[in-house]
């Protein structure tokens, strides 16, 4: 059975009359996966089908927090770090909800969340994709995200505390549906969105980590985060990006690691990797040239899994913190990307936040800045063939 495609519940209407009425017809043989997209709002079945005539022609570049700050300026009205350096923006914007659910004006990383709203609109205004992650506070503890105690039992149904997991869930609805854009035929409708929610499960370091929770507490958790945002919350503009750690992978048994957690065709969208691991992770004492073999064996296989599943692919998070090696963009992260038909798949990479020197106190970037040892690289890196950046981006939403 098509995944996506069944999704077109009566539920699903009831908060989204207004806002959602295209969800698609219900087709009974499997399609081309670009047709594929969740019963979804138009525009999101337009992101899917764009995303998937991408796949194997181009890598679209994506940075995190991109337009909130960079390492030396902070809430500036529209800059990024990439597009100082570069000239042109990202063509995938990551945006962090940690604290959300909170009720906090900032997220945890001091950005304000109604600025981040405008910063969406702005991004998809001009073409690019958004994708948003979600470092959540513990529902039973109400300790961060890194405190890893086991309580997964207890949010997921039946559990005790399942109605706080509900009541944090419908503030990110709130957040989501005041992301809407008017339409070619003067629809209101929601901006497409990448949601990639409980990342890196199969590392021990997030409280819904491997080691703290089973693999099918794991996988209910995926399953009514999903159904209770489409159904019950009318989220039909969400594509779902799964995205475990390399570093929690073996590469010999890359399928069977991967796949750990994995909630299931019907639930996800995109089959993500965050890989730091392979890009001169600080702990990662095997030498670069023996670092990329083994990014390219990940992507590969990753790819291969993406290709019989039928399923978009991307590196979901990564990059190297603070940048050391000043060719990295063009000697370590391109050409994983480009090595196979497989890791040529990977539609997008994601680099992680250029956090602010002066506020954060301390190094930790992921893009370079004017200036950065690293930013000649960096424009070759822009400059490739093979590189997206927002102003090489076709319409991706029609
Ligand atoms: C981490 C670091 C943290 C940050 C968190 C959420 O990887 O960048 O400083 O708080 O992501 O954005």
């Amino acid at each position: 059975m098509n995944t996506l495609l069944s999704w077109c519940r009566p539920t699903a209407l009831l908060f989204s009359l207004a806002l959602v009425c295209a969800c698609s017809p219900v087709k009974t043989s499997t399609p081309d996966p670009g047709d594929e997209v969740r019963p979804a709002t138009d525009a999101a079945q337009a992101l899917h089908r764009s995303l998937w005539s991408l796949t194997g022609e181009a890598l679209l570049f994506g940075h995190q927090d991109s337009l909130a700050y960079g390492v030396n300026w902070f809430a500036d009205d529209f800059r990024s770090d990439v597009h100082d350096t570069t000239g042109a923006f990202p063509a995938v914007y990551g945006w962090e909800l940690g604290d959300l659910e909170l009720g906090h004006e900032e997220n945890l990383d001091g950005v304000n969340f109604e600025r981040m709203q405008a910063w969406i609109r702005a991004g998809f205004q001009q073409g690019s994709v958004i994708t948003l992650s979600w470092h959540m506070t513990n529902p039973v503890s109400g300790e961060n995200a890194w405190v890893a105690r086991p309580t997964v039992h207890e949010i997921i149904p039946g559990g005790k505390y399942h109605e706080r997991l509900k009541t944090y869930l419908d503030s990110f609805a709130s957040f989501v549906r005041e992301l809407t854009f008017i339409d070619d035929a003067g629809q209101r409708q929601l901006i497409p969105m990448i949601f990639r929610p409980w990342h890196e499960h199969n590392g021990d370091w997030f409280w819904w980590g491997k080691g703290h929770t089973s693999e099918s507490d794991y996988i209910a958790l995926w399953r009514f985060t999903v159904d209770y945002l489409h159904d019950e919350h009318g989220l039909t503009n969400l594509l779902y990006a799964y995205s475990p750690d390399r570093s929690r992978i073996e590469l010999d048994h890359f399928e069977r690691d991967y796949l750990h957690g994995y909630p299931g065709d019907d639930y996800v969208d995109i089959l993500g990797l965050d890989n730091y691991w392979d890009l001169g992770h600080p702990s990662n004492n095997t030498p670069a040239q023996q670092q990329l073999t083994a990014l390219v064996q990940s992507l590969d296989a990753l790819g291969r899994i993406a290709e019989q599943r039928q399923k978009l692919t991307a590196l979901t998070e990564g990059g190297q913190d603070t940048l050391s090696d000043a060719h990295f963009f063009t000697e370590r992260f391109l050409p994983g990307f480009l090595a196979t038909d497989n890791t040529r798949r990977m539609v997008y990479a994601l680099v992680w936040r250029n956090a602010n020197r002066e506020k954060e106190g301390r190094d930790h970037f992921y893009a370079p800045y004017p200036g950065h040892p690293a930013d000649a690289d960096f424009v070759k890196f822009y400059q490739h063939p093979f590189t997206r950046f927002n102003d090489g981006l076709p319409a991706l939403y029609q």
